[in-house]
C-alpha cells in the first residue's frame, strides 16, 4: 500500500494516482491521506476513489505536518492487512517508475530507502544551493549524531515491511517534518531491522507549492540529539 500524504496537491494528485496504477503490482493499493487541503485536493481524492477500486482516502481534519499524516496512514495500512507499506511525496519528486525497484529490494531488507546519496542517486532540477545544503547537510548531521551508516536519512521515499511498523511503537513517534523520516529509520535500525538503500534521482516539484519551512528544519536539528540521548537512556 502506497501512503500518499497530500496538502494542496490538486494539480498533482490525479496524475500521480494514474502513474502509480501503471507500476503497482497485482493487489497494490494507494491510500491518499489528505489534511483538509484548502485547494480541494480531498474532493479530487474522493472522485478518484469512487472511480478506481485500488484507491482509498483518509481525510483528516487539519494540517499537522507529514509525521502525523503518515502515522494515520500506516495505522490504516496495517489494519487493512498490507504486507508492504510505502511512503512517497505526491509532487513527483519521487518517480512512480522507481516504486517497483523499492518493492524488489524489500525482498532482502526490512526497510528500503530511496536514496539520493548513494552511487547512482542524486538531485535534479533547480534546487537552490541553500536547499541542497539543508538536505545533504541534514542527512550527514543526523548520521554523525546518531552514529548510523545510512546515507540518506531525510528522504521520504521508503518501503516498510509491516513487521517494522508493528515493532515500532508508533504512539511514541513525535516528529512532524524531516525529523519524522530520520526518527523512523533510526527506530527501525535500533530495533535490529535490515535497511537497504536503492539509488533514486530526486526531481524538484514542477506544480504546487513546497510545505518546507524553517520550523521543519529546526525541529530536525534539535530532535536528532534528543533521539540519541533517549536511545542511550534506553527510553527511545
Ligand atoms: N497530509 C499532509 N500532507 C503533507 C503535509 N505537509 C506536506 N505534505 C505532503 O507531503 C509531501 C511532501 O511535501 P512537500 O511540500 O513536497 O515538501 P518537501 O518535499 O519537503 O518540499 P519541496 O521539495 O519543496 O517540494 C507532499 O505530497 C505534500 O503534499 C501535511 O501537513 N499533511
Ligand atoms: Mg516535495
Amino acid at each position: 500500500m502506497v501512503c500518499l500524504p497530500t496538502y494542496n496537491e490538486r494539480e498533482n494528485l490525479e496524475r500521480m494516482v494514474r502513474a502509480l496504477d501503471e507500476v503497482l503490482p497485482e493487489g497494490g493499493r494507494v491510500l491518499v491521506v489528505d489534511d483538509n487541503s484548502p485547494d480541494g485536493t480531498g474532493s479530487v481524492a474522493d472522485r478518484l476513489a469512487a472511480e478506481l477500486p485500488f484507491v482509498d482516502v483518509l481525510h483528516r481534519q487539519r494540517k499537522e505536518g507529514l509525521g502525523p499524516a503518515y502515522l494515520a496512514g500506516f495505522r490504516r495500512a496495517l489494519d487493512d492487512g498490507a504486507e508492504l507499506v510505502l511512503e512517497m511525496d505526491c509532487d513527483f519528486s519521487h518517480a512512480p517508475q522507481d516504486v517497483p525497484r523499492l518493492i524488489a529490494a524489500a525482498g532482502a531488507a526490512d526497510l528500503v530507502l530511496g536514496s539520493r546519496y548513494v552511487e547512482g542517486g542524486g538531485v535534479e532540477g533547480d534546487w537552490g544551493a541553500g536547499r541542497r545544503i539543508v538536505s545533504r547537510g541534514g542527512s550527514l548531521y543526523a548520521s554523525l549524531i546518531l552514529g548510523v551508516r545510512v546515507r540518506d536519512l531525510t528522504g521520504g521515499f521508503k518501503c516498510f515491511h509491516r513487521r517494522v511498523l508493528e515493532a515500532i511503537d508508533l504512539d511514541r513517534v513525535g516528529s512532524r517534518g524531516y525529523a519524522f523520516q530520520i526518527e523512523l529509520t533510526y527506530r527501525a535500525l535500533r530495533a535490529g531491522f535490515r535497511i537497504a538503500e536503492v539509488p533514486i534521482r530526486f526531481v524538484d516539484r514542477e506544480a504546487g507549492d513546497s510545505k518546507m519551512s524553517r520550523a521543519i528544519v529546526l525541529e530536525a536539528i534539535w530532535k536528532v540529539p534528543l533521539l540519541r540521548l533517549r536511545a542511550a537512556a534506553g527510553r527511545l
